[in-house]
């Protein structure tokens, strides 16, 4: 007898999750509609406020390490990095993005808890804007619906050694 396939996906429903997000004061103007559009997404998706716990920190740079602290505490499902790295603006864009960028993927694998990089790279501040909430969607809200994704579809895999 032919056994069906085994299908892991993770459900769009933030019922019971906890999730951190870790925002970065720098471009602020952008990285507060961000945040508006994550909580919102995460609401509209059954989260409740009580599970959504916010950091601020300086810039972009100084994200992976306040969501590092947060992974180790076994207190999230899901923990998202919000900031805006505008290149015309630095030539440490680059060098910010990349570090950022492997340092989530590397405390995620390590921690084992989704972290979603919801970092916004321009070339210029009419991209911020298309990107924080208008023409281009908020990458705020796309993010937190990873990171639903992610934490549901991580339950439905079990730790337990059984094969
Ligand atoms: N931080 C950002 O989040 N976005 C930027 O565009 C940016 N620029 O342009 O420099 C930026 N710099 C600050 C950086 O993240 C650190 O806070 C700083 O280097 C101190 O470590």
């Amino acid at each position: 007898m032919s056994k069906e396939l085994t299908l892991l996906e993770g459900k769009l429903d933030a019922t019971g999750l906890r999730v951190g997000i870790v925002c970065a004061r720098f471009n602020s103007i952008f990285v507060e509609q961000l945040l508006s559009g994550a909580k919102d997404a995460l609401i509209r998706h059954g989260a409740s406020e009580s599970d959504i716990t916010v950091a601020w920190v300086p810039g972009s740079f100084e994200t992976p390490l306040v969501i590092q602290k947060l992974a180790k505490t076994g207190k999230f499902d899901a923990l998202i990095g919000l900031g805006v790295v505008i290149q015309g603006a630095t030539q440490h864009a680059n060098m910010i993005n990349s570090e950022v960028s492997k340092s989530y993927a590397q405390i995620s694998l390590e921690t084992g808890i989704p972290v979603v990089y919801g970092v916004v790279t321009t070339e210029n501040i009419e991209q911020a804007i298309e990107r924080s909430g208008s023409k281009a969607g908020n990458r705020g809200a796309s993010a937190a619906t990873t990171a639903i994704e992610m934490a549901n579809l991580l339950k439905l895999i079990p730790s337990a050694a059984k094969k």
